[in-house]
């Protein structure tokens, strides 16, 4: 049980999925704002993925939902009396206190951590560090619960190295995941970290949305997860590629083993950058690293943001070959449509599939197949040490799906997000769940 390989925990869609435009610099979830939701629809379209990457040979996990509205942080803002009537007046006095506070972002996965697989690291262990989200409050909101559910879902610390968020504050901006791609010769063989940052410290940045993500942060993780300098390159995000709404590079960049493919205007000194990787990979993996630029004449930044063609996974097949799982959306850009066609067709292509997937309901959110998963790169004992009751198969996949069924609605407007049962229904839900996962008492209200 040695063999290495990929892991996808994605995050299972929470019952309180809706539009309430938390995200500046997130066209897709600003556009979408306001919106009526359909949150039995959004996990069930989650499930369905779940199934298309299983069908495809790769493995899977989830990561349960956080409990919303939070009620902890609503009465941390001066919100008192019983819960029902915390949310209640929070729902007449602070609106959109309460709607951050009722956010299922915890879906998307690939913000909850950075992992760092113990093939790269100084003492052999795999590394995760859950993100701060510092830089919208909705988000920020994530950090501690994010981390004692990776606890739960990796709990041998012999295996497992748990950090803490870094530390909550501006300057230390750290998004996970979505701005991290290791790049190695095969999942097995050593690996080179790619670490995009948007800005250093406060300073910097692009002119019209936020950047996230600082260097620092990205430097501080590195350095938490004992990886030496030689596997480690920073690169800057272009400041025109946030300001046309890719607020993560997972937006514009997408890796997988040998193979990066990024948009032409991704990074800030694209050439450079390319040329340094190019030269770090040979060293680190003994072979050429295989980059597909994409030009601005084939597709544009708009058009990459709209499609989310960079928010595919792109994974190995169980034959060596590889598979891009993009979403519905690119096929219905005329450009992206057009790219991937001629990918799959071209033969030096390093991309043999495309499939599309539905992931409409988590898209309007700005959160395409790609955030909904966080990749962790795992040798056959580590896998054996998760706790067991995450890791997907056939009949989870169906449980979880009838439990889907029975316990979310089918359409949240903002205002439901007003009504107290909407938090007794989540806890009835959560509960039942973390039997079905076999997580134990893994939320605050059934402590
Ligand atoms: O952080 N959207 C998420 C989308 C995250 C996408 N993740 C990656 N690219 N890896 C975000 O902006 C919108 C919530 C709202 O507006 O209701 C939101 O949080």
């Amino acid at each position: 049980m040695t063999a290495v390989h990929e892991l996808n925990l994605d995050g299972i869609v929470g019952p309180t999925h809706n539009y309430a435009g938390l995200s500046r610099g997130n066209v897709a979830s600003t556009a979408h704002g306001g919106e009526v939701s359909h949150p039995r629809e959004a996990a069930l379209q989650g499930i369905a993925k779940m199934r298309l990457l299983m069908s495809l040979g790769v493995r899977q996990a989830v990561l349960p939902p956080q409990e919303r509205p939070n009620v902890r942080a609503l009465r941390r803002l001066g919100f008192t009396g019983t819960d029902a009537q915390v949310v209640e007046a929070a729902a007449q006095r602070e609106p959109r206190l309460l709607a951050a506070c009722s956010s299922a972002s915890a879906m998307w996965a690939a913000n909850a951590a950075t992992v760092v697989p113990s093939a790269d690291t100084a003492d052999g262990r795999v590394h995760i560090t859950p993100a701060n989200l510092v830089s919208t409050l909705h988000r920020s909101l994530e950090a501690p619960a994010t981390a004692r559910a990776l606890r739960a879902v990796f709990p041998d610390e012999t295996r497992f190295a748990h950090h803490d968020p870094l530390p909550a504050t501006g300057a230390l901006g750290d998004e996970g995941a979505a701005n991290h791609t290791r790049l190695a010769a095969s999942h097995a063989g050593g690996g080179l970290h790619l670490f995009v940052h948007g800005r250093r410290g406060e300073d910097g940045g692009p002119r019209r949305f936020p950047a996230r993500q600082a260097l620092e942060a990205s430097r501080a993780v590195a350095r938490l997860s004992g990886l030496p300098d030689g596997r480690v390159i920073h690169a800057r995000q272009a400041p025109e590629a946030i300001d046309a709404g890719a607020f993560h590079n997972d937006v514009v960049c997408v890796g997988n083993e040998h193979v990066l493919l990024h948009h032409e205007q991704a990074f800030a000194d694209g050439r450079a950058l390319v040329a340094r990787l190019r030269d770090a990979f040979r060293r680190v993996a003994g072979r050429d690293l295989v980059v597909v630029a994409v030009p601005r004449e084939a597709v544009t930044l708009q058009e990459a943001v709209a499609s989310y063609l960079f928010n595919s996974q792109l994974v190995t097949l169980p034959d060596g070959r590889m598979a891009l799982v993009a979403p519905a959306e690119c096929r219905e850009v005329r450009a992206v449509a057009g790219f991937l066609e001629a990918l799959v067709e071209d033969p030096s292509s390093p991309v043999a599939e495309v499939h599309v997937v539905d992931t409409r309901q988590s898209m309007r959110n700005g959160g395409g197949p790609a955030c909904l998963r966080l990749r962790c790169v795992l040798t056959g004992e580590e896998a054996a040490a998760m706790a067991p009751g995450v890791v997907c198969d056939d009949a989870l996949l169906d449980r979880l799906a009838a439990w889907v069924d029975r316990h979310y609605r089918d359409r949240l407007a903002p205002a439901d997000l007003g009504d107290p049962s909407l938090l007794s229904e989540g806890r009835a839900a959560l509960d039942e769940l973390t039997g079905i996962l076999g997580l134990g008492a893994l939320y605050d209200f059934q402590r």
